[in-house]
């Protein structure tokens, strides 16, 4: 019996592993194991010799199933503390940059167009990109026969059969949205719309979605002078230089009278831009005064009120202040052009932090 004692003993002491336990387990103490043979053998001992080896080999088989769970604990014990050797993770180092989304160009220069007009005190509006024909249109002074309608290209959705109201439409300005601006809020107002239009024009420089932000201000006494410093003041802080020329061109649309397109003064030298200086005259927006019958519709009393407003294409600010050469690639999401021309998400633009660092 010291003989299994010490044979077993020493065996589980040294297993390496949870198998070699098993093995070990069912040769001694399995239903065929050396100390259960041996305690079949009691039955044919005398009374005398049973009364002696019966509590021996209990006490042995306790002692081996004891060191059985010893072993077994100092194993796993061992095998925690390799895990946790191995798989030691230090959760206060930074994120990997290389699995960082960036933000699109087209969210960058909304926010940055945005930060500068909301530090002027316009709020932000959106509305619905389907949009009512009446908003999209008959409200901008824009009737039913005006040419106007037939050069937008307009997106139609569609009107099931014998429902002869007009259509709605993919809305092809964000003048809409100023349009339920007037007819939520009322006047005095600063508003601007940022988001997504649509019109049905596909080639170089034109794609079927593209994005715009307009502003709207209306109040008792606003002028184009109002318009003229609000626009110097985005064109300044948008391209991030101190001195601008601005170029107002008379031109016409619709829902604005006077109506204006405004250039502002660069060079193209060796290809990059440069704002502020320079023989070429670049265009960035449109703008006048909101025509009266615009007022009206968004139920505003123009013997009262006057406004000015304008709109910009954000796609192209976008292209002129970061030398981005091809509108389509904008909407294709190549993850190169996207690693490339994306910006550091936690990069937010502000007017104080400087808006493109
Ligand atoms: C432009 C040019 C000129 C404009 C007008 C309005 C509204 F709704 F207030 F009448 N919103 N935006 C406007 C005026 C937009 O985009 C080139």
């Amino acid at each position: 019996m010291d003989d299994l004692r010490q044979k077993y003993l020493g065996a589980i002491a040294d297993a390496a592993d949870e198998a070699a336990l098993e093995a070990l387990r069912v040769a001694a103490v399995g239903k065929k194991g050396e100390v259960s043979l041996k305690m079949r053998e009691l039955g044919r001992m005398t009374p005398e010799e049973r009364q002696q080896a019966g509590p021996r080999l209990n006490a042995l088989k306790d002692e081996i199933n004891a060191a059985l769970a010893a072993r077994k604990a100092a194993l796993a014990d061992a095998a925690l503390d390799e895990r946790l050797r191995a798989e030691w993770l230090d959760v206060t180092l930074p994120a990997r940059p290389r699995r960082a989304g960036t933000i699109h160009p087209v969210s960058q220069v909304t926010e940055e167009v945005t930060a500068i007009f909301a530090d002027m005190g316009f709020a932000v509006a959106e509305g619905p990109q389907v949009e009512s024909d009446w908003h999209n249109f008959d409200a901008l002074n824009i009737p039913g026969h005006h040419p106007a309608r037939a050069e937008m290209d307009t997106f139609y959705m569609h009107r099931s059969e014998g429902d002869d109201r007009p259509p709605h439409v993919m809305r092809t300005h964000t003048s809409p949205v100023q349009i339920r601006s007037m007819e939520l809020s009322g006047a005095p107002l600063r508003v601007i719309c940022p988001g997504r239009v649509f019109r049905a024009d596909y080639d170089q420089t034109h794609t079927p979605m593209f994005h715009q932000v307009e502003g709207l201000a209306i109040d008792t006494d606003i002028s184009m002078a109002n318009l003229k410093w609000c626009l110097e003041e985005f064109v300044k802080a948008f391209f991030e230089v101190d001195n601008v020329e601005l170029r107002f061109r008379a031109s016409h649309f619709p829902f604005t009278e006077p109506s204006a397109e405004v250039d502002i003064r660069c060079s193209w030298e060796g290809g990059t831009l440069k704002v502020g200086e320079g023989d070429d005259w670049l265009e960035i927006l449109g703008s006048g005064m909101v025509h009266p019958k615009v007022l009206e519709a968004g139920n505003i009393h123009p013997s009262v009120w006057q406004g000015f407003a304008f709109g910009v294409g954000i796609d192209r600010i976008a292209m002129l202040k970061y030398g981005i050469p091809d509108l389509r690639a904008f909407f294709e999401s190549d993850l190169r052009w996207l690693r490339h021309y994306g910006f550091a998400a936690l990069d937010v633009p502000t007017l104080h932090g400087g808006l493109s660092r």
